[in-house]
């Protein structure tokens, strides 16, 4: 007998039995004291026996076949919620609703038990969760590597208009999706130093360190329409080696713990910070921890195949997500050469062969720079192999390419600053064979801008564009059953939803009166549901029947949530000076924000202030009624994306040009029948082309202006715009509270401080918000454009963006495991 080898059952009355099973033999519980929790957890491990059976078969079956493996290196993964997801991909989401009302609930209020896995900030967190999803779906030998934070992204309350964060310990319930895996685990070493020895091929060991041991946890990836499933494997600490038995025995209790909690603390918390570098040493061990872990893992697994070191790079992929896996190119090297006997070209060739760089963003507080004396501190070999991998590429550089002092300063892996610093971007790209950004534009001004002179170096192929996409199994077809069911009906069957492209098919129904009925409905449908989210989240009442017009990402300065709000503000002026029947018939808009600020940031966190000020006055004005609703909704998270993205009319993606890499939501949006309005920025320039031009609002100056509209702004100002001025008039008056607290905004969008360019874009955004009024008042034209849209994103699914790292990146094809 093999184990495990049947599939688990798939009737209804299998998986009952083995959901009372589950409760009674795992959580203790019968029916007559089973609580909504109790349901959720005895289902959701039935469903993981059956994750736990296809992760076994995928891989066994990519061993067999010795299938080369992407290894995704993140230090985020933005998951949330993992029952609905996985019960849509098993096929079985009928079946377990009728178990559940056999048991007394409602499946949709089991699926609110469940606690999203916050493991990520935003954006980046997020692309890494519908990658791994896409690697499976599309049955790729791909796994996710990250950390198990004991407490994921804070979660966020709003007191009396201001930002608090609270813990988020998501850890406090017991987790179904995640495996132990106690056999797997590595010693990870910190601190100590180096010494010259003859017995490694280097001349080098790595003496006195401190050692950590750190443990594997497996969460497996549930994949739709296939067999296949995909795996994240996260890192712990474990800590019972750490425990100091000499003071344990002396009585010293707390001191025997010491190490223990030492250790405990690497994996503790995701640094909350988004496109913001804060350069702290715990974040550096974090870093160390789950790089080391990682490459390990991937050698110990190589080494299973027999293989030779000269083949590595034929069964190895591995991506970095943004910098903050950069060390792992160290590692690897360090491994090699310290401890594998290889040459230091030998391994710097593998090395080269096998990792790959994707670049999330441009702004320079963002780019990971670590103090050169730190890194020696905490990783004295790692420095030494970094600063090596350097002088040899400066020598190379210099013999290629005759050049001056200044080139090689500024193409130097270290910052000649005091102290000195690695650029570890700059790292990336000299140890990886391929170097990416994240929507065309984006690649086009990294080339250009921050990594110009890599292009002079390596040349222009070694930097290629993977334009990002989002899962459709979760941001439509879990996320808008409405919506999925009019697709589904239009293709004929559920094919669309790992083939995308397929929803063109949409797009011949646009002239069907039935069907843009139904179409509209759907909307007002997903907006009803989130004006009740609304009430339940903020008690404010909103009338879904008005323009739902939405702003959900992280709060920062460049992604200009406060021209928003400035924006509202004059929209409220303007209806002040109408008349009541004027007013009446106007467009009504519920306006709605979310977001979280890094704790640090002090602007972010007066614009979400700000924000819930504005909102108070315009709420409770009488004048105003329904015709316009301001809305922050607390702790923006995965599964409240899930509600608020279907519901949008218009959502705003209004970046100063050149600043946003390419977004994910706007892709989102547009799939679930929403318009955007938007700059000439990131993945709205593809999502434009798609569409066309013509179906969304753009607005704004262009990536190229901006450095001159910057400068302008220093030192020929023009003078400001009358709205703009009326709006700073309305703030001075004192409405929205202490204009005093609110006049550092005023400050950083206008003149000298705007440095996100709000006061030179804020003309050209009204206007496009006065179009998009006058567009929604002719229902029929809204809908026509709405189903357009909706039908020509078969470009932005991860499985396309997965598919062009396979074939541009990794060198790499498909294999299911036997149906
Ligand atoms: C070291 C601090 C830090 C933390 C996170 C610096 C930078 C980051 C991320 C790279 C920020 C991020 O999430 N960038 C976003 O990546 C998305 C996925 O590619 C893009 O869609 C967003 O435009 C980009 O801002």
């Amino acid at each position: 007998a093999k184990f495990v080898s049947q599939e688990v059952p798939r009737d209804e009355v299998s998986i009952l039995n083995s959901v009372f099973s589950h409760l009674a033999y795992t959580f203790h519980k019968n029916p007559s004291n089973t609580e909504a929790m109790d349901a959720y957890n005895g289902i959701a491990f039935t469903i993981r026996d059956r994750l736990l059976k296809r992760l076994e078969d995928t891989d066994s079956h990519f061993i067999s076949i010795n299938a080369k493996r992407i290894n995704y290196m993140s230090m985020e993964f933005l998951i949330g919620r993992t029952f609905d997801n996985a019960m849509l991909a098993l096929g079985l989401r009928k079946e377990y609703s009728a178990v559940s009302n056999t048991l007394g609930f409602n499946l949709e209020d089991l699926i609110d038990e469940e606690r999203d896995a916050a493991l990520g900030n935003g954006g980046l967190g997020r692309l890494a969760a519908c990658f791994v999803d896409s690697m499976a779906c599309c049955n790729y030998n791909g796994w996710g590597y990250g950390l198990r934070y004991r407490y994921g992204m804070f979660q966020q309350q709003i007191i009396n208009g201001y930002q608090v964060e609270a813990p988020d310990c998501w850890m406090d319930n017991p987790n179904p999706w995640e495996f132990p895996r106690p056999e797997i685990s590595y010693k990870v070493k910190f601190y100590g130093n180096i010494a010259k020895t003859p017995s490694t091929s280097s001349g080098y060991t790595w003496e006195n360190a401190v050692e950590y041991d750190v443990m594997a946890f497996d969460t497996p990836v549930p994949a739709f329409g296939t067999k296949n499933v995909g795996n994240i494997r996260l890192w712990s600490c474990k800590t019972n080696d750490l425990f100091d038995l000499n003071r344990f025995n002396a009585g010293d209790y707390p001191g025997a713990t010491g190490n223990m909690v030492a250790a405990d603390i690497l994996t503790y918390v995701l640094y909350p910070n988004d496109n913001q570098n804060a350069g702290k040493e715990l974040r550096l061990k974090q870093e160390y921890m789950f790089v080391s872990a990682t490459i390990q893992d991937i050698i110990h697994r190589f080494k299973l195949t027999g293989k030779p070191w000269s083949e590595f790079h034929e069964l190895v992929a591995i991506q970095l997500n943004d910098t903050h896996p950069t060390l792992g190119i160290a590692e690897l090297q360090r491994i090699l050469v310290d401890e594998e006997a290889m040459s230091w070209d030998a391994a710097w060739d593998i090395v080269t062969k096998s990792f790959a760089f994707t670049n999330h963003t441009i702004l320079p507080e963002a780019l990971e720079k670590w103090p050169v004396p730190m890194m020696g501190k905490i990783l004295p070999r790692h420095l030494g192999i970094i600063f090596d991998i350097n002088l040899f590429f400066l020598q190379h550089v210099e013999k290629s390419i005759p050049s001056e002092r200044e080139f090689l300063s500024r193409i130097s892996i270290i910052e000649e600053s005091s102290p000195q610093q690695v650029r570890m971007a700059y790292l990336a790209i000299v140890g990886s064979h391929r170097v990416n950004g994240v929507a065309q534009i984006h690649s086009d001004i990294i080339k250009a801008t921050i990594f110009s002179e890599f292009v002079k170096v390596f040349g222009s192929d070694k930097f290629v564009n993977v334009t990002n996409g989002v899962t459709t199994r979760r941001w439509v077809n879990q996320c808008n059953p409405g919506l999925s069911a009019l697709i589904t009906e239009t293709v004929g069957d559920e094919s669309w939803v790992d083939d995308y492209p397929k929803a063109h098919l949409l797009e011949s129904r646009v002239n069907d009166e039935d069907f843009r009925k139904r179409w509209w409905d759907v909307k007002q449908a997903n907006k009803l549901r989130l004006a009740t989210y609304i009430k339940d989240t903020c008690g404010i009442t909103v009338n879904h029947d008005a323009l739902f017009d939405i702003q959900v990402k992280r709060i920062h300065e460049y992604k200009r949530q406060l021209m928003n709000i400035l924006g509202v503000i004059h929209r409220y002026n303007t209806l002040k000076k109408m008349t009541p029947e004027q007013r009446q018939d106007q467009v009504h808009r519920v306006i709605i924000f979310a977001g979280k600020s890094a704790s640090g940031y002090y602007i972010a966190k007066l614009i979400i202030k700000f924000i819930n000020s504005v909102a108070d006055v315009v709420n409770n004005d009488k004048d105003i009624g329904d015709v316009l609703k301001v809305v922050f909704i607390p702790d923006y998270c995965v599964s409240a994306a899930e509600v608020i993205v279907p519901a949008s009319d218009i959502s705003q993606h209004i970046s100063t040009a050149g600043t946003e890499a390419s977004g994910t939501s706007n892709m989102k949006f547009v799939m679930n029948g929403g318009l955007i309005l938007g700059t000439v920025d990131g993945a709205n320039v593809e999502i434009a082309e798609e569409v066309g031009d013509d179906q969304i609002f753009m607005f704004g100056v262009l990536a190229h202006e901006v450095d001159e509209f910057r400068f302008n702004l220093r030192y020929h100002p023009d003078p400001l715009d009358a709205n703009l001025q009326a709006v700073y008039d309305t703030i001075k008056s004192g409405v929205f509270g202490n204009p005093d607290e609110f006049n550092p905004l005023v400050e950083c969008s206008h003149g000298p401080g705007d440095n996100y360019l709000v006061s030179v874009d804020f003309a050209s955004y009204l206007m496009a918000q006065d179009a998009v009024d006058a567009l929604y008042k002719d229902r029929e034209s809204w809908i026509t454009k709405s189903i357009l849209c909706g039908s020509r994103m078969g470009k932005f699914t991860s499985d396309r963006s997965i598919t062009d790292y396979a074939e541009n990146i990794w060198n790499i094809e498909p294999s299911a495991v036997d149906a």
